[in-house]
């Protein structure tokens, strides 16, 4: 991140302010915000480092919504021009055609002086940002793309279940997804530690929730487990050392530890993350707190595929439906 953004970012206190999604457009079924779901109209564009783009990969990929959205995949190492089609020949999207996701970005609104984030949805024809509306992005693709899903694809969102999901959803966020940020981009000690202090007695709670029941919300998983795993699934990789977030390793909490085994041994989870993108993102991205760039070598990965034993609590991770192949 640019020096000057990420002071634009940094209250006087030392806390880490994420700026507000700019682009909030909708894609909806019956296309009355301009935006119809469409197979074939619109591209998803993700970094595989990104707990955020990452719950947007693994909800396409459970509601089996590879053939009606496309994804582009950026290169885990962001320069002074952002986010980069560097993985793909001619380090051009092959479907929108540009080099750097600012283009989408500044198609959309010429003056955006913001971050150019990820996950991001582009109109192919138009070449410009559709909505980089995180929160609201994978709730979009559960409801308003149903068209489009899978036969089998489970209910992430289900109605009955909406307040629940959105009450944990919300505060996982606050002091979970956006926790570990708030440790790692802190810039006074004080700032840093209430962030700590949140982020584990979260994490305390969570355990206690999840001690007993297999899921967050009901016996199925639901948007509210996709939340949770993408950053419980990066938390030894990257939270503890480079976030300074080290009170234990997830490998560390029992409960977390295997909840997080569970879903990344289903379909859908665990085949959807790199660790290689996710460690060389952050610690060469992120100069303020990395300067070096060194990349740590570890942590040893192997206990990721180790048994986690929640089956016995019951629940079936798919419901009615039945897993992507
Ligand atoms: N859209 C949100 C969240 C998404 C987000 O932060 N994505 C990160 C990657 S994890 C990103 O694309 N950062 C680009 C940058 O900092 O320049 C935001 O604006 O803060």
């Amino acid at each position: 991140m640019a020096e000057a953004q990420f002071k634009a970012e940094t209250s006087t206190r030392g806390e880490w302010v994420r700026q507000a999604n700019r682009f909030t457009e909708r894609i909806t079924a019956d296309g009355s915000s301009g935006w119809p779901a469409q197979p074939d109209r619109y591209r998803l564009v993700v970094s595989l480092a990104c707990p955020w783009a990452h719950r947007s990969v693994i909800v396409r990929r459970l509601l089996g919504l590879e053939d009606a959205l496309s994804m582009g995949i950026v290169d885990p190492i962001r320069d002074r021009r952002g986010w980069r089609f560097t993985l793909d020949p001619q380090g051009k999207d092959p479907v929108t055609k540009i080099s750097f996701l600012s283009q989408a970005y500044l198609r959309a609104d010429l003056e955006f002086r913001g971050r150019c984030t990820v996950p991001a949805i582009l109109d192919v024809a138009e070449g410009r940002v559709v909505t980089n509306d995180y929160p609201q992005l994978t709730l979009d693709l559960s409801t308003e793309w149903a068209k489009y899903h899978r036969n089998g694809a489970p209910q992430l969102y289900p109605e009955h279940l909406r307040t629940e999901i959105d009450e944990i959803n919300a505060v996982v966020y606050a002091d979970v997804n956006n926790g570990v940020y708030r440790c790692g981009f802190a810039t006074s000690q004080e700032a840093y530690e209430e962030a700590f202090e949140r982020l584990f007695a979260r994490l305390d709670w969570l355990s206690e929730h999840l001690a007993d029941r297999r899921y967050l919300v009901g016996d199925t998983i639901t948007e509210a487990d996709v939340r949770l795993f993408t950053t419980l699934v990066r938390f030894d990789a990257v939270y503890h050392g480079h976030f300074k977030c080290n009170r234990q390793k997830l490998a560390e909490m029992p409960i977390l530890w295997a909840y997080a085994r569970d879903l990344f041994q289903t379909p859908g989870f665990g085949d959807t993350v790199d660790f290689d993108h996710i460690k060389r993102h952050y610690y060469a991205t992120h100069d303020q707190i990395n300067p070096t760039k060194i990349v740590p070598v570890g942590p040893d990965l192997s206990g990721w595929r180790t048994p986690h034993g929640r089956e016995a609590l019951g629940g079936k991770p798919f419901g009615t439906g039945t897993p992507p192949g």
